[in-house]
């Protein structure tokens, strides 16, 4: 029976087909709902067919379409994002989403929306305007999530030519972007790992919008990488939308590691904190704001997350990079057992291959958004390289952070420097909801 269901749900659907579907879906659904929440309580592996054919005996044409879509959703369609902000570690996290072979993997599609809003207009700051830019960051979400990517075209510059631009930005970074059918060049076994920039688009040409979004449809899934979205309660319109089964993967890690690496990927913006960090003085123009608000925005969301709200019911994963960085197979794991897919084994060989091996020279890699080799030195590497006064200033500022994400304080800079003393509290931390 099982393998009948599966092969039935081979064929792929018409995209009008999908459309009405998704229509008469939303149509039902409170039906919908009860059909996922019995789905969810039991477990057996052929529940589809058995749920379809209980629940829609009567009507023969609606039983057969039903039976088709339900069959697809013995995997059904995932929307997942990562939610992250900068230097968190969402390039790393990002990669173990792109590495299963049924994920349409985006990375940072924001990043054209804010580009369009930055340069239309000065006033666009204000409030008003953020509003603004954050429904333009959601409708390209929806947009995306259903592969529509022709509108991504309103916001990339230079506008896009017959749907075909050379200015999707970090296009390497997808694995489905830079393979067939979307890149006639080059086999998706060539993917240069890690990603090269210039590579993709040297082989693969300009990219072609409708190529691209027909192998997003032909993929069962796709994943979004964004840090460009403040707060997860800016996302709730999404996780209501039922026409998307959103998951948000909430990556946070020590704010005072993040500040670190942004010295380093950033160093133009990070000038005065260089300076402070070289002389251990602190000059009187450093802007303290941006790793501020950073703390604020991500205690808010870690805070509405573990409060569980019901419009986070089953939608909501709290992951510190640490966490991920230490134990980078079991924490994968325990991702996709959240978002409901299998660890494919190319994830599980790619983290292998990422996360233990000392064969690779630091100069092959582009290091602003390279992933690493030794994740867990990675991670901590900000304890030797961080002056303790910027770390006593920005324990000040985001102590609240701190104690909520179970990060521990450090009192002097021989505690600082101990790497044996961990300042990742384990065990109290609450990350599912
Ligand atoms: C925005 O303006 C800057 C400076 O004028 C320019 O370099 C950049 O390409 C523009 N970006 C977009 C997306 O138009
Ligand atoms: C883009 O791809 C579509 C579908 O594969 C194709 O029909 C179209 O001709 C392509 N556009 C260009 C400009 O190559
Ligand atoms: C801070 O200064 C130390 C030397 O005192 C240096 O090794 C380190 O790379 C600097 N860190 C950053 C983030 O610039
Ligand atoms: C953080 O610092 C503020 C102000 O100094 C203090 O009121 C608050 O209790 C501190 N929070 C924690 C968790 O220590
Ligand atoms: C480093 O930390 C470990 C664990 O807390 C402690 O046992 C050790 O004495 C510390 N080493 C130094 C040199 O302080
Ligand atoms: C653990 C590990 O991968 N060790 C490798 C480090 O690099 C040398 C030289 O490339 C290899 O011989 C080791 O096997």
């Amino acid at each position: 029976m099982c393998e009948e269901c599966r092969a039935r749900g081979g064929g792929r659907m018409e995209c009008s087909w999908k459309t009405v579907l998704l229509l008469v879906c939303a149509s039902l659904g409170v039906q919908y709902t009860a059909i996922r929440t019995l789905r969810d309580s039991l477990s057996g592996p052929c529940q589809g067919a058995y749920r379809c054919q209980s629940r829609h005996r009567g009507d023969s044409r609606w039983a057969t379409s039903c039976d088709d879509s339900w069959a697809q959703t013995d995997s059904p369609r995932k929307h997942i994002l990562l939610f992250a902000t900068t230097r968190s570690g969402s390039s790393f996290t990002g990669q173990i989403l792109n590495q299963h072979p049924g994920v349409f993997y985006v990375f940072e599609p924001l990043y054209h929306v804010q580009q369009a809003f930055t340069n239309s207009s000065s006033r666009l700051r204000r409030s008003l305007d953020r509003r603004a830019l954050l429904g333009a960051y959601r409708d390209l979400l929806l947009n995306l999530y259903t592969c529509e990517l022709h509108f991504m075209e309103n916001y990339i510059r230079p506008e896009p030519q017959d749907h075909v631009t050379s200015s999707f930005f970090r296009r390497s970074s997808s694995r489905a972007l830079c393979s067939p059918p979307v890149c006639v060049e080059t086999g998706d076994k060539m993917s240069p790992d890690p990603p090269d920039e210039t590579l993709c688009a040297k082989k693969c040409g300009p990219l072609n919008l409708t190529s691209a979004s027909a192998s997003c449809l032909s993929r069962e899934h796709v994943a979004i990488k964004s840090v460009r979205i403040p707060e997860v309660g800016d996302l709730r319109t999404l996780t209501e939308d039922p026409r998307l089964d959103l998951k948000i993967i909430h990556l946070v890690r020590d704010p005072r590691a993040i500040l670190a690496s942004r010295m380093i990927a950033f160093s133009d913006q990070f000038r005065a904190w260089k300076i402070w960090n070289a002389t251990g003085r602190q000059p009187r123009y450093v802007d303290l704001s941006q790793i501020t608000s950073t703390c604020k925005d991500m205690a808010a969301s870690a805070g509405t997350g573990l409060q569980k709200p019901s419009w986070l019911h089953r939608r909501y994963l709290l992951v510190r990079y640490e966490d991920l960085a230490f134990s980078p197979q079991v924490k994968a794991s325990e991702i996709y057992r959240f978002v409901g897919l299998e660890m494919h084994n190319r994830v599980r060989t790619w983290i292998a291959k990422n996360t233990n091996s000392n064969a690779s020279s630091p100069s092959e890699w582009n290091y602003r958004y390279s992933t690493t080799r030794d994740s867990r030195a990675a991670a901590e590497n900000w304890r030797l390289r961080l002056g303790f006064d910027i770390v006593r200033t920005v324990q000040n500022l985001c102590n609240d952070t701190l104690a909520l994400l179970g990060y521990r304080l450090v009192h002097s800079v021989a505690e600082l420097r101990n790497l044996s003393h961990s300042l990742v509290e384990q065990g109290t931390f609450q990350s599912v909801t």
